[in-house]
C-alpha cells in the first residue's frame, strides 16, 4: 500500500508544464490502462510491480517513435516522452493475447501563438511603416499604455493597461509599441471586453508584423481558445480595431493579416482606412484615446504640443515632430471617425 501511495504522489506535476505519469506493470495489467490527459512534454513512466512483462508500442500516431522495453525485476522501469499528439496504444508482448494492453492520449499543450499583421496610417509610407521614433531613440523602454491619468484630459484611455512589459534595450527597426487584447467569443458582435482573456504589449515592425519583446519572436499566450479568437489592436494615437470573424488556428498558431481588406475589420470601412490601393489600416489621430477623432485631439492634445518633438500623443504621423502636418493631413480628414470595436 505504501508503494502505491508513493507512486500516486509521483504523479504530481514536476513543474507547471510537465507531468510524469506513472503506469504500474503487474500480473496481468497496466494500471491505469488509459491516460487521457497527457500533454505534449509530459513523460510516461512504467514501473514494475510483479511478473515479467514488456511495454511495447502497437498503433501510434504517424511520426511518433516506437518503443519496446522489458519491465521486470531486472529492468524495473522505462520512460517515454511523446513528441506527437494523438492516441498511443501499447501492449505487453507475452500477455497481449490475454488482454494486457493499454493506451495514453497526448494533447497539444495549452497555449498558442498569434501572428498578426496591421498597418498604422500615421507612419505608413505606401508600402511599409517608418521607424523614426526607434531611429531617434525616442521609444520608451516600458510599455506606454499605463500613463499617469488623466491622459490629455481623459481619465479612461481606451487602451489603459498596467502590464509590466519592459525591455533593457529596444529591438532594432520597430515602429512603436502596440497593445494586443485577445477575446474569446463565438462571433464579433459578442466579442465584447467582457470576453477578454489576455493582453500583451508588443512591438510593431515596419512590415506590419506584431512581434514579441525581443523584436522578432511570434507572441504566445498560455491559454486556450474555446469559441473563437478575436484580437483588438490598440495604438496610443490610432483608433482601435478588431477582426470581423474568428481567427482560425492551425497547429497552435493563429495567423491573421488585417491589411488586405476593409472586410477584415469589424465594422468595415467605418473602422479602418484605405492607406494605399487595396491596403487597409488603423485610422490616425485619436490623441486622447477616447475612441474617436474629435476636437479633443486637436484642442487638448495637438494644440498643447505643436512645435515640440519627442514621443508625443499629438505626433499623429508617428515620426517624432508635432506640427501642422499632424493636424492637416492626419487629424482633419479623420475628424468624426470612431472605433467600431464592440
Ligand atoms: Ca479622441
Ligand atoms: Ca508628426
Amino acid at each position: 500500500m505504501s508503494l502505491i501511495v508513493i507512486l500516486f504522489c509521483m504523479q504530481i506535476p514536476l513543474n507547471l508544464s510537465a507531468t510524469k505519469w506513472i503506469v504500474n506493470v503487474q500480473n496481468f495489467s497496466f494500471s491505469p490502462s488509459s491516460l487521457p490527459l497527457v500533454i505534449l512534454g509530459d513523460t510516461i513512466r512504467w514501473v514494475w510491480i510483479s511478473g515479467s512483462h514488456t511495454t511495447t508500442s502497437t498503433t501510434i500516431p504517424p511520426g511518433a517513435a516506437i518503443w519496446n522495453s522489458p519491465i521486470t525485476s531486472a529492468v524495473p522501469s522505462f520512460e517515454y516522452i511523446p513528441t506527437v499528439a494523438g492516441t498511443h496504444n501499447y501492449k505487453c508482448t507475452p500477455h497481449a493475447a490475454g488482454g494486457m494492453i493499454a493506451s495514453f492520449v497526448v494533447s497539444m499543450p495549452p497555449g498558442f501563438a498569434f501572428n498578426l499583421k496591421i498597418f498604422l496610417e500615421g507612419p505608413f509610407d505606401g508600402a511599409a511603416m517608418g521607424t523614426s521614433l526607434s531611429g531617434k531613440g525616442l521609444l520608451p523602454l516600458d510599455q506606454p499604455f499605463g500613463p499617469t491619468l488623466p491622459y490629455y484630459g481623459n481619465n479612461s484611455p481606451s487602451w489603459y493597461y498596467t502590464g509590466t512589459e519592459v525591455v533593457d534595450v529596444l529591438p532594432a527597426n520597430v515602429v512603436d509599441w502596440i497593445l494586443v487584447e485577445l477575446r474569446d467569443a463565438p462571433n464579433g458582435a459578442s466579442a465584447t471586453s467582457a470576453t477578454m482573456f489576455a493582453r500583451k504589449a508588443l512591438f510593431l515592425k515596419p512590415d506590419g508584423s506584431i512581434v514579441d519583446l525581443n523584436g522578432s519572436g511570434t507572441p504566445t499566450v498560455n491559454m486556450s481558445v474555446t469559441q473563437g479568437l478575436f484580437a483588438v489592436i490598440y495604438h496610443r494615437n490610432h483608433i482601435a480595431v478588431m477582426n470581423t470573424n474568428p481567427i482560425t488556428g492551425s497547429g497552435g498558431v493563429y495567423n491573421f493579416d488585417f491589411t488586405t481588406s476593409s472586410a477584415n475589420f469589424y465594422g468595415g470601412t467605418a473602422g479602418c482606412k484605405e492607406l494605399s490601393a487595396g491596403i487597409w489600416g488603423m485610422i490616425a489621430s485619436d490623441g486622447n484615446a477616447d475612441n474617436q477623432v474629435n476636437d479633443f485631439d486637436k484642442n487638448d492634445v495637438w494644440a498643447a504640443e505643436t512645435g515640440l518633438s519627442g514621443y508625443l500623443g499629438s505626433d499623429f504621423s508617428v515620426e517624432s515632430e508635432s506640427n501642422n502636418i499632424d493636424k492637416n493631413t492626419y487629424w482633419l480628414p479623420n475628424l468624426g471617425k470612431s472605433s467600431q470595436v464592440p
